[in-house]
């Protein structure tokens, strides 16, 4: 690919001309071995660098103390946490502790964290998750920049984080669902975060055979979790759920605008094939792609909620679900045929078209929402599927097809009528025409591209200016470190007539999957917890401890140490309790600096938690353990941070 002169041409030109009239840069060098003696020729002679090259790092490099114009928040995958990256410098900024714990942060070290952790869980200490999908909160279909949602594939997780303070406020799980994929994707005004089933299970929980039970007892769902704005948690009593057929259901992606009220799922499994390769039947893979056609399932989620207030609902697992035959015959859910094995479905900015990207078909079949609701209101149905829900027909039900190439996945859009889909098994992306459904230009990805995202590319108005491609291979991409490989997220700049790759950045833990890129200015995080804040409840905690309050008590139920942290000490340092006794330290940072940050760590305790300016922290272990234990302070707060210690003393019976 060949970059246009124009793009630099003036800049090493300049530049040589500044070299050759005396304007020296040659500190620049000094490092060993071929070192450049300044200048930018120079410098990209020495590194092997061409034009493109110091284009794309023109474009990207950001100078100390200067801030990125998007942050891009990515699924961590299995780390089970979320990942912050600014954009376009693609410098990591936070690992956001969320299913995991993570010692750094402290997550799920103290009691409040822990129980966060444990809170809908399964009743299991469940240590990772597998998140695939977040999800920024809107307002009117746009970025609010208020809170981040996340879904864990593994353990059909919710997680809420709020953005105040970038942290997880709340976990919750339903027991309708034993897994999920379509999640989370949230409402235009975030009045519901969807969370949609991936592999069926019995409906509910317990045991059924797939053999003889598959088609009765196998259900899918989309929870619709009722979002508390004002509160900034889930109101899992408002929640409610739809019943699905035991189609794998996909993703999920909510209408808006043209099309609010509805959310569209799709299915890839309209065989009902449950494996079973050594019970007679054929593996999941080729079970499930037998048929042409699978379902888009369209649910309209405002008649959902209005059946819902009136009633019309079962309590199953604690949830109140509006089950397949009602939502069938209210027309609340509705199928559409989708070619082969969909995996993608995301709605354009308008809201009137859904787009679907096919995987095992050359195509995104783009759906017209209009077509699609007109049928629906006329009752039109070109037939009924085995659980008794209309089917509109195909053909009808579609703007057309644009013809992609190899794997089509996921599709994000610009502001300029463009839409981007992922391409795993071309490993491209294809960029394309909305208006006439005409690939204009493709950039290769290195390689095999799952999930790609837009500068507020899923929003109704989207930016244009940078993509990222989520890459699941990086083969020779980077240095080599052993057989489990970084994925790799590549910039892509969507500003120059063809679409150019800037920068390359490994991840390295865990497979991300989605991510979402907001424009930076409308994040506006607090720089410090107010004096005793607990930051999972987002309130006062009841343990909090002022200056000079700091005190020891004995209470049936163990030793309380009310405890503060200050540059640099803590107060009380010494900790005397008996062998047996159990310990409750309830811990106030009382600094209010910005980045004042205090650690609390006991020897050999598995205490470890991180304190930031203001926040009150509970943590409670049995001293069941004899002997003297240090306790100090795990960030470098000061000069004399090696002297924020002290001694936990734990007498032996
Ligand atoms: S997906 S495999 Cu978002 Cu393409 Cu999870
Ligand atoms: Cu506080 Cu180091």
């Amino acid at each position: 690919m060949r970059l246009p002169l124009s793009g630099l041409g003036w800049l090493t030109a300049g530049l040589v001309v500044a070299a050759c009239s005396g304007g020296k840069q040659s500190s620049a060098g000094g490092g060993s071995g071929p070192a450049p003696s300044g200048g930018v020729v120079e410098l990209m002679k020495a590194r092997g660098l061409s034009e493109a090259d110091v284009t794309a790092a023109l474009k990207t490099y950001t100078p100390t103390g200067k801030f990125d114009e998007y942050l891009t928040f990515a699924s961590g995958g299995h780390s089970g946490q979320v990942v912050v990256i600014g954009v376009p410098s693609m410098r990591i900024l936070k690992y956001i502790a969320v299913f995991t714990p993570e010692p750094w942060q402290g997550y799920g070290f103290d009691d409040q964290t822990k129980g966060l952790l444990a809170s809908d869980s399964h009743g299991r200490n469940l240590s990772w998750a597998d998140t695939h999908h977040p999800a920024l909160s809107e307002q009117g279909g746009d970025y609010d920049g208020k809170f981040l949602f996340i879904g864990d594939k593994a353990n059909a997780r919710v997680a809420v984080i709020d953005l105040a303070d970038f942290t997880t406020k709340q976990i919750v799980s339903s027991q309708l669902i034993g897994s999920d994929h379509g999640a989370a994707f949230v409402t235009p005004n975030t009045d519901y975060v969807i969370e949609t089933t991936q592999y069926p299970t019995p409906f509910g929980g317990g045991f059924a055979d797939p053999k003889t039970e598959y088609k009765t007892k196998y259900r899918g769902a989309a929870v619709f979790w009722k979002f508390d704005r004002a509160k900034g948690r889930i109101d899992k009593d408002a929640s409610f759920a739809v019943e699905f057929p035991p189609y794998t259901q996909d993703l999920a992606d909510a209408g808006k605008l043209a099309s609010d009220g509805y959310a569209f799922f799709n299915s890839i499994n309209t065989e009902l094939s449950w494996g079973g390769n050594m019970e007679g039947n054929p593996p999941m893979e080729s079970g499930s792609s037998q048929n042409d056609m699978d379902y888009l399932h369209v649910v309209n989620w405002k008649k959902a909620e209005e059946l819902v207030k009136a009633g019309k609902t079962e309590m199953i697992g604690g949830m109140r679900v509006l089950r397949l035959d009602v939502a069938a015959a209210e027309g609340v859910l509705t199928f559409v045929p989708e070619p082969k094995s969909p995996h993608g479905v995301d709605v354009t900015p308008d809201g009137q078209d859904i787009v679907v990207g096919g995987k095992l078909d050359t195509h995104g079949t783009v759906y017209s929402f209009a077509k699609m609701k007109a049928l629906i209101d006329a009752k039109k149905y070109a037939g009924k599927d085995d659980f008794g829900v209309p089917i509109l027909d195909f053909k009808e039900s579609i703007r057309g097809q644009v013809e992609l190439g190899l794997g089509p996945l996921h599709t994000v859009y610009d502001n300029q009528g463009f839409a981007y889909t992922s391409m795993f098994l071309e490993t491209v992306v294809a960029k394309w025409s909305l208006k006439d459904l005409k690939v204009v230009d493709k950039v290769s990805t290195h390689y095999n591209i799952g999930h790609l995202t837009a500068a507020e590319g899923d929003t109704v108005s989207p930016d244009g200016k940078y993509l990222i491609a989520m890459n699941k291979w990086a083969l020779d991409r980077f240095n080599k470190v052993g057989p489990l490989l970084p994925q790799n997220f590549q910039l892509v700049d969507l500003t120059t007539p063809k679409m150019t790759v800037l920068y390359d950045l490994p991840i390295g833990l865990g497979e991300p999957h989605y991510a979402q890129m907001i424009k930076a200015d409308k994040l506006a995080p607090v720089d410090v917890y107010k004096p005793g804040e607990d930051a999972v409840t987002s309130q006062l905690s009841p343990n909090a401890t002022e200056g000079g309050k700091e005190r020891i008590e004995r209470r049936p139920d163990g030793v309380h140490v009310y405890m503060t942290a200050i540059r640099s000490h803590f107060t009380p340092d010494v900790i005397r309790v008996k062998e047996g006794e159990t310990v409750h330290v309830h811990l106030t940072n009382l600094e209010q600096a910005y980045d004042a940050t205090h650690g609390f760590a006991i020897n050999s305790y598995n205490v470890n938690v991180s304190i930031e300016p203001g926040e009150a922290s509970d943590i409670t272990f049995v001293a069941d353990r004899a002997g003297v234990f240090p306790m100090y302070c795990t960030e470098f707060c000061s000069a004399l941070h090696l002297e924020m210690a002290g001694y936990l003393l734990v007498e032996p019976k």
